[in-house]
């Protein structure tokens, strides 16, 4: 494959092109592997930069819907939309995925939407990388906005919002017992909360929970990342398609502000490092997953087992070995 060709066309922005760049990263073939990092390099200087939204939410709570019904609305403001969905569990069956195709049919048919559902299950080091490589890839397509979804299964939301600018968790209208439901170290990574489905029978109680939800906020610690006001609570319906120019408000709001304040490039300078410590760990990891250490372990274990050897001392013979 002649990767030159490639990232010329991903620099025109051809969605194919950029469907077999991403094809290409989420590979585990060790050419693909060399190939995307020469792509990846070659598109690093393109000096282009999207605003990268993180959204995450419960089964059901109208991800999909909202991002058909959000992203129509700013491709139809002439913006370029690209969603990217994680998903490190094998929690999501391939239903649901042929699910997201028909609920999102009119971004998918949009021409100025790029959408690419979730790669089948691996770690999540590997999701990470791959969802990371694909922003970059988008971003280098000349993507304004970067959509990247995530069901709330716990530890994808920490990754996800490792990889945004925005933060936003999606909610659905409840009692006032769910509310404690919400983990607290998720609602302390939201930007902004949107409690959807803030139509018909269920309105009053969107109002109801937006306002518990507001309430819990305030009473989190101050974040240095956050201005007056922020993190904010909001109702939305993504059927009726209402609250959603002003939840886009409040984001543009939110990033001039961090923009101004420096906050948001120090903001990619310490994922940039976080993720450079995430991929050391999971190279030495890798490591130690080759035959030949496999078979060092092998051997060391028995001598552990049977006292000839203490653990520490084991562990750093094996050590040594990888060199
Ligand atoms: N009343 C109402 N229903 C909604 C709204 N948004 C989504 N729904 C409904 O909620 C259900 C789930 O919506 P999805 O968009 O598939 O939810 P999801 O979060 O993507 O679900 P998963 O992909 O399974 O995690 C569907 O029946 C939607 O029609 C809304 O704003 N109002
Ligand atoms: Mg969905």
């Amino acid at each position: 494959m002649q990767t030159d060709s490639l990232s010329d066309r991903i620099l025109k922005g051809e969605r194919r092109a950029l469907a077999r760049a991403i094809t290409l990263v989420e590979s585990n073939r060790a050419d693909h592997r060399a190939q995307a990092s020469d792509l990846l390099a070659q598109l690093a200087g393109s000096g282009r930069q999207a605003l990268r939204i993180g959204l995450s939410g419960t089964p059901g709570v109208g991800k999909s819907t909202f991002i058909e019904s959000f992203g129509m609305m700013l491709t139809g403001q002439g913006l370029r939309v690209a969603v990217l969905a994680v998903d490190p569990s094998s929690a999501r069956s391939g239903g649901s995925i042929l699910g997201d195709k028909t609920r999102m049919e009119r971004l998918s048919r949009e021409q100025n939407a790029f959408i690419r559902p979730s790669p089948s299950q691996s770690h999540l080091g590997g999701v990470a990388r791959r969802t990371r490589e694909a922003i970059a890839l988008c971003e280098a397509a000349g993507y304004d906005v970067v959509l990247i979804e995530t069901v709330g299964v716990g530890q994808s939301e920490t990754v996800v919002s490792e990889l945004s600018d925005l933060f936003l968790l999606l909610l659905a209208p409840a009692g006032g017992d769910e509310l404690q439901g919400v983990k607290r170290g998720i609602m302390e990574m939201a930007d902004i909360i949107l409690v959807n489905k803030a139509d018909g029978d269920l309105k009053a109680t969107a109002t109801r929970t937006c306002a518990d939800y507001a309430g819990a906020l305030r009473l989190l610690r101050k974040r240095p990342q956050d201005p007056e006001g922020f993190p904010k609570a909001m109702t939305v319906s993504a059927v009726e398609e209402h609250g959603l120019e002003q939840a886009w408000d409040e984001m543009q709001t939110l990033t001039q502000w961090r923009r101004d304040t420096g906050i948001w490039e120090a903001n990619r300078a310490a994922q940039a490092r976080y993720w450079f410590d995430q991929e050391v760990r999971h190279a030495l990891l890798a490591r130690l997953d080759t035959p030949q250490a496999r078979a060092e372990m092998e051997r060391l274990n028995d001598e552990v087992s049977q006292g000839r050897l203490s653990p520490a001392v084991a562990a750093g013979q094996l050590l040594d070995t990888l060199g």
